[in-house]
């Protein structure tokens, strides 16, 4: 499972979506991480179809870190998340969450500089210090010294890879949640992707029954919660994808990294699957529901038999046939 750290300017409201998040059904560990399950409306149409007697959701964690950017220690905590997502407030006097924005990015790029300057004058002085660490390094010093977070520096894989031992923050996807005053909408100076929440209403709505749930969000003027949204941006930005598995026991989300071949996604579901892997069955979810149950697409020779070279894609429902 991923992590996703929220960072933001203090009062942003970090805290408060995070126990927005862990009210959602959330059953996080630490006090700290909260895990969420991905909302997917694929699961509930395949439950019915095939009578699951299960649904089981992707899950991704979410991590209020104390201090945020302002300390080495939330620094050090943000540089272990698979994922950033950036609060800003945009609720009471004297909003400017593009500023903010503005303000956060900077300190991300600022934190890394410091890492990458340091690592890149003990490289230097190494002896043995190999050219290409070298070369690696000054590409990301210089895109950092023009204000590019590292993920937009055009380091190759190669020079990706070696950056990691570093966990720079800027090489890391990144959504923004705009912490929204009731009533009102996600301000047109930020990114186009950013998502809205409404952090301080929904925490108080998510454990109440859906009924009186939206009565009071409607008083409120708040139409559409975003809370859902947060959680699919912030797995969306993870570089995964999702496959399906469905049958009579349970319908199931799982995740893989994007470009998995079939036998490290059957592998995703149980080693065993991937040790004795002989061939998965595959159909996309939308051929599957056109067809109306997995029999049906059966008879109609709809799914497919796909071998190791497999490169799995989003939607994927998989029957893995196995052998230990
Ligand atoms: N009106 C309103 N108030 C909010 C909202 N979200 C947070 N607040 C208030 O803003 C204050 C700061 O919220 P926190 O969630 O503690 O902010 P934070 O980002 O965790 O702050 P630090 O941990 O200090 O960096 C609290 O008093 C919250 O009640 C919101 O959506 N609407
Ligand atoms: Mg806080």
């Amino acid at each position: 499972m991923k992590d996703i750290g929220l960072v933001g300017v203090a009062f942003s409201g970090k805290s408060t979506l995070f126990t927005a998040l862990t009210r959602t059904g959330g059953h996080g560990g630490q006090a700290n991480r909260a895990v969420v399950p991905v909302p997917d409306a694929r699961l509930g149409v395949l439950t019915e179809m095939e009578r699951s007697r299960k649904t089981v959701h992707a899950q991704v964690a979410f991590v209020d870190v104390p201090g945020g950017t302002s300390s080495a220690q939330g620094i050090a905590k943000l540089r272990e998340a698979d994922a950033l997502a950036i609060v800003v407030r945009s609720f009471g006097p004297d909003t400017s969450p593009a500023a903010e924005l503005e303000e956060v990015r900077a300190d991300l790029l600022l934190a890394d500089q410091v890492i990458v300057e340091s690592a890149l004058e003990r490289a230097r002085k190494s002896a043995r210090r190999q050219a290409t660490e070298v070369d690696a390094l000054e590409k990301a010093n210089a895109a950092l010294a023009a204000e590019t977070p590292l993920r937009a520096g055009g380091l190759s894989t190669d020079e990706v890879h070696l950056l990691r031992a570093l966990a720079p923050l800027t090489l890391k996807p990144e959504v923004v949640v705009a912490n929204l005053e009731e009533g009102t909408d996600v301000p047109p100076d930020l990114p186009d992707s950013a998502v809205g929440v409404y952090a301080s209403i929904e925490a108080e709505t998510a454990e109440m029954d859906p009924g009186e749930a939206r009565v009071l969000l409607d008083e409120f003027g708040v139409h559409e919660p975003g809370l859902d949204k947060v959680i699919r941006a912030g797995y969306g930005a993870l570089d995964l994808i999702t496959f399906l598995t469905t049958g009579e026991d349970e319908t199931r989300a799982w995740e893989v990294r994007r470009g998995a071949k079939a036998p490290e996604a059957a592998g995703v579901i149980h080693t065993d699957l991937e040790r004795g892997f002989i061939r998965a069955e595959v159909i996309g979810y939308d051929d599957l529901v056109a067809a109306g149950s997995m029999d049906a697409a059966k008879a109609k020779g709809l799914v497919r038999v796909e071998g190791k070279e497999y490169v799995v894609r989003e939607g994927d429902v998989l029957h893995v046939r196995f052998a230990v």
